[in-house]
């Protein structure tokens, strides 16, 4: 999965890793010139008292080190733009993927780990991606022409170099083989942590009711100390590789002093040369290390593009058809032909055998005990799940066939748990029609009776919605939230429970103000209080996913003993009260 990765998300960048690998190639040879340029000058500079010979040669290594400096500060330049490119578009591509998803797709892997995966994994593996840029030529050219140049200043100490790299490369992989499982551990700390993060700051009023504090900080706790141990652990093998490899560097460089010492000494080599093959075999050491380390990431960025793999290669549940109808009319009949439905995963159908028809100018309304079935009912018009058999129509041709935009753009949904999004309230009232004008917008608030309250507001239309929409009340967010279903002016309304927060008077005045507006519309809704109900066209009585009774309320008063319960429940309330 990596390479493929690597490959797909790499290609725009052909020119910068091309550009990375000429510079690199450049500075590394620069690099390699320099310690023999360094012997020229001691050996045949300064043991011939040859001043010139010193300033000229002097000056040359002046010049190459510029030029090495130069080319690898260009190719860090090169590689870093390619390798940050590479992370925004695969973080892109995550992002694209998981909007493309349906509310089955998201509920496979959980909100926190593909927040995770859109953003800490995708880090991992531009990190390898940029430390490979930044080293994969340096590092195997430096390695090699490193023991080339060495052996030209001195064979006979060259066996120095068959030691202490076996060594290195033995001390710094034992503890890369150790320290892989850890890595692999810390990416899903990391996970459990962000989702026990998001829960409780999304449940903080829950947490606080019910005083659960404690309990959910010694939960948040534990996996925080899970972390720390993983860090702890990955820390303390660090700590061990640089003392180890320090001590194999220095004792490297003594060896090389005094083997290579006694040899000046016999006058078989010079002192020159000497301190070459010592820069070699520290730039070798050196190379072979940062190896090492780019092998360790491997491990860990394999794991996260694993992970990032995993979600781009979902198929969506719920794609384009591939042969789209077009309607013949777009008026907005919505029909259920024996329609049947279970969440994936569960056994029991949440819905069996559900058909009706709600036309253009109705009003249809579904009422139910909690857990009936009626959020589940509504659900599948928008497609956020798919039936299990039967058929949803639009206009008379099965939803299935629909392109999505001839749904979204013809049917608005009001969700139970209404949402606003971070920003104004302009924006939230304009997120299904861009282009609506101001007062457009007003006549939505007002059908929706929240006018008056956004004008109270210090800057109205402009007024700052935090997150999710928690600065407002939840009876503001619903009634904001159908004032933007109003803006889109479908053909289709689905109002889930949408009355719910508002008190008798409201509902009633804004059921009157929304029967003005939809006049021509196919309206849906679900609704607890049976004054919100009464007045439909069409009452269905949503028992455990079937509809046990239909009819207008005076039909259902005398025909469904459900019904009868359901109303006598609330009056019985109402005259308590
Ligand atoms: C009907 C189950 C739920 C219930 C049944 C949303 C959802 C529901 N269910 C799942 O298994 N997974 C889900 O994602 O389906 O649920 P509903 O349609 O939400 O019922 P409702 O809208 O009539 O209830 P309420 O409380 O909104 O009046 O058994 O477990
Ligand atoms: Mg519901």
């Amino acid at each position: 999965m990596l390479v493929t990765l690597i490959r797909r998300y790499s290609k725009p960048y052909l020119p910068y890793i091309a550009a990375v690998i000429l510079f690199q190639l450049a500075s590394t040879i620069a690099a390699l010139y320099l310690p023999s340029l360094n012997a020229q000058i001691i050996d045949e500079g300064v043991s011939r008292g040859d001043t010139d010979y010193i300033w000229r040669t002097g000056g040359l290594m002046l010049g190459v080190a510029l030029v090495q400096v130069a080319t690898a500060i260009t190719g860090v330049y090169f590689g870093s733009k390619a390798a940050m490119a590479f992370g925004r578009d695969l973080r892109r591509g995550v992002f694209r993927k998981v909007t493309s998803f349906s509310a089955k797709d998201v509920n496979v892997f959980g909100a926190p780990t593909l927040i995770t995966r859109g953003t800490n994994d995708v880090q991992q593996v531009q990190m390898l991606v940029l430390m490979g840029l930044n080293f994969m030529v340096a590092t195997p050219i430096m390695c090699i022409g490193g023991i080339v140049m060495a052996l030209r200043e001195d064979l006979s100490l060259s066996w120095l170099v068959w030691v202490s790299v076996p060594v290195l490369i033995a001390v710094v992989g034992y503890l890369v083989v150790r320290l892989m499982p850890l890595f692999r551990s810390m990416q899903t700390k990391i996970d459990r942590i962000n989702g026990i993060l998001r829960e409780q700051i999304i449940g903080i009023r829950v947490v606080r009711a019910f005083v659960r504090e404690p309990h959910e900080t010694e939960r948040f706790g534990g996996a925080n100390r899970e972390l720390t141990d993983v860090s702890l652990k990955i820390g303390s093998l660090f700590v061990l590789m640089f003392p180890a490899i320090g001590m194999i560097l220095h004792v490297s460089t003594a060896a090389v002093l005094w083997f290579g010492g006694q040899r000046v000494d016999a006058g078989e080599m010079q002192v020159g040369s000497l301190t070459a093959f010592l820069q070699y075999l520290l730039q070798i050491l050196m190379a072979v290390m940062m190896g090492t380390f780019m092998a360790m990431m491997i491990p860990r960025a394999s794991v996260c593009a694993d992970r990032i793999g995993e979600v781009l290669d979902v198929e969506p549940s719920i794609h384009e058809p591939e042969a789209p109808v077009a309607p013949t009319h777009r008026t907005g009949r919505v029909e259920y032909r024996n329609v049947s439905f279970a969440y994936p995963g569960a056994e029991e159908p949440v819905l069996s055998n559900i058909s009706f028809t709600a036309e253009p100018g109705q009003t249809v309304a579904i009422v139910g005990s909690t857990g009936a079935g009626k959020t589940s009912l509504l659900s599948l018009l928008p497609r956020l799940y798919d039936v299990a058999s039967g058929e949803v129509l639009l206009d008379g041709v099965p939803i299935t066939n629909l392109e999505r935009s001839e749904i979204t753009g013809r049917v608005a949904m009001v969700p139970q748990r209404p949402y606003l999004f971070s920003g104004t309230i302009e924006h939230n009232l304009r997120f299904g029609k861009t282009e609506a004008t101001d007062q457009e917008l007003w006549d939505a608030l007002t059908v929706a009776q929240a006018a008056d309250f956004v004008r109270d507001k210090k800057n109205g239309l402009g007024s700052r919605i935090a997150q999710g929409g928690t600065n407002v009340s939840g009876g503001q967010r619903q009634r904001l939230c159908i004032a933007g279903a109003l803006v889109t002016q479908p053909k289709v309304y689905l109002f889930d429970d949408s009355f719910s927060a508002l008190d008798v008077a409201t509902d009633a005045r804004l059921r009157r103000a929304l029967k003005a507006k939809t006049a021509d519309a196919t309206v849906i809704i679900v609704g607890q209080r049976v004054s919100t109900i009464a007045d439909a066209d069409q009452i269905l009585v949503l028992d455990n996913g079937r509809i046990v009774d239909r009819g207008t309320h005076d039909e259902l008063l005398l025909s469904s003993t459900t019904y009868q319960e359901i109303v006598e429940s609330q009056l019985t309330a109402e005259e308590v009260a």
